[in-house]
């Protein structure tokens, strides 16, 4: 049995902040999860240094379920985004140490694989919507089957989704957190004609999403799903919060729009009226903020019945260890949707070297042994951590709203 010698967490900054957890074992195979929770990141460093990491020391590495049960019951304290990310990093290293061990790529050892790819999308973002769709185009012109739109919007001096970088989006920076200024209103008159030109210019082959990102109420998010209805959307995101899964009644009472929801989402119990009442479409849960590759599949499990399908959150702030866990899970599982994918930087890569590749719109995690990602740790310990937070966002008569 391949004993856990040693795990420790490691924190760098290539370009963004990353953290990142390596377990070993004594028959030398290693493994690395990602832990990244984006603006509160030391916060699961601590948890797993201080708290984790001494339960696993002198453990059989090959009991991925049972570690998983014993740091998820064993800690009286259940759930969070704090905990069940430093869960997910544990379960992806042991996963990863399986697949080297095993000699196979992980999504092998789920199953084997259920299709070509995973199909990606990409986000196409400018500051007014000529600009979007420029952008749009050099997605297809990739070969990308399916683009986000997002564009700044008239009157508002700065929107969700639209950054100055071409095909990079960072919303964290800042010793302290940025503050923007929201007005529903102007968003939703905005947003239907950036749909409407976006589909004249980018035409009906292409499956073109939008994120809301939590701004409007339920009745809201029916309106502008409903005066979106017209542009077939693949899915419209987080139109409200979710922390009261049945305002999505309200949403789907009113349109026809395809709804997905779940960046957030930290367990299987955030979305299970959502899905049982068949209330979304696409489950976002990831990787690294749900639990692991082992919850994942437990939340897919429960979608499969419902036929909602999975659409991973793939921003930067993930780290390439939770693509490639993520691809691995997307290949393997029956109801895969989509995935999301921000590439990273060259920064970021030449850190995490990896096997995953792209090629006509579709993604695969390749066939290392493993996840088929690892981490330069030379190179990692070069870049220092630095605080960053994500925004808050107001509304224009100073009200705090969501970001
Ligand atoms: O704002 O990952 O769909 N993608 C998103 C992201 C999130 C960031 C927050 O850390 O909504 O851009
Ligand atoms: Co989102």
């Amino acid at each position: 049995m391949p004993r856990i010698t040693s795990a420790r967490v490691i924190v760098t900054c290539p370009g963004r902040n990353f953290v990142t957890l390596k377990i070993e074992t004594d028959e030398g195979a290693y493994g690395i999860g990602d832990a990244t929770l984006n603006g509160r990141e030391l916060a699961v460093a601590s948890y797993l240094t201080d708290h984790v990491i001494p339960c696993l020391i002198g453990r059989d590495a090959h009991r991925i379920e049972d570690i998983w049960q014993y740091l998820y019951k064993g800690a009286y304290w259940r759930r969070g985004p704090v905990t069940m990310s430093a869960i997910a990093a544990v379960d992806m290293a042991l996963w990863d140490i399986k697949g080297k061990l095993a000699g196979m790529p992980v999504y092998q050892l789920l199953g084997g694989a259920a299709r070509e790819g995973c199909m990606v999308y990409g986000h196409a973002n400018g500051s007014d919507i000529a600009e979007t769709i420029e952008r749009a185009h050099e997605y297809l012109e990739q070969g990308y089957k399916a683009v986000r739109l997002q564009s700044g919007v008239p009157g508002l001096a700065a929107t969700y989704g639209v950054s100055g970088e071409r095909f990079y989006y960072e919303p964290a920076k800042g010793s302290l957190p940025d503050e923007t200024v929201w007005s529903t209103s102007k968003y939703m008159r905005h947003v239907p004609q950036l749909f409407e030109k976006g589909r004249n210019a980018l035409g009906w082959d292409v499956h073109l999403l939008h994120d809301v990102h939590h701004r409007l109420t339920p009745i809201e998010a029916g309106r502008l799903g409903k005066d979106l209805e017209p542009y077939r959307l693949f899915w419209l995101e987080d139109a409200t919060p979710a922390e009261n899964q049945a305002g999505f009644r309200l949403i789907r009472q009113h349109t026809t729009t395809p709804l997905a929801v779940g960046e957030i989402f930290n367990s299987v119990w955030d979305a299970k009226q959502l899905i049982e009442e068949q209330l979304i479409d696409y489950i976002r849960a990831t990787v690294v903020h749900a639990g692991g590759i082992t919850h994942l599949r437990r939340i897919a499990g429960l979608a499969d019945l419902h036929q909602v399908r999975t659409g991973c959150h793939g921003a930067t702030d993930l780290s390439p260890v939770s693509m490639a866990a993520a691809l691995h899970f997307g290949l393997s599982v029956p109801n895969f949707g989509i995935q999301e994918y921000m590439r990273h930087t060259a920064e970021t890569d030449a850190v995490f070297p990896h096997a995953y590749s792209l090629s006509n719109g579709l993604m695969h995690p390749g066939d290392k042994p493993g996840l088929g990602v690892d981490i330069d740790e030379a190179l990692a310990a070069k870049h220092e951590y630095k605080r960053a937070y994500l925004p808050v966002n107001r509304l224009e008569d100073g009200t705090m709203w969501s970001w």
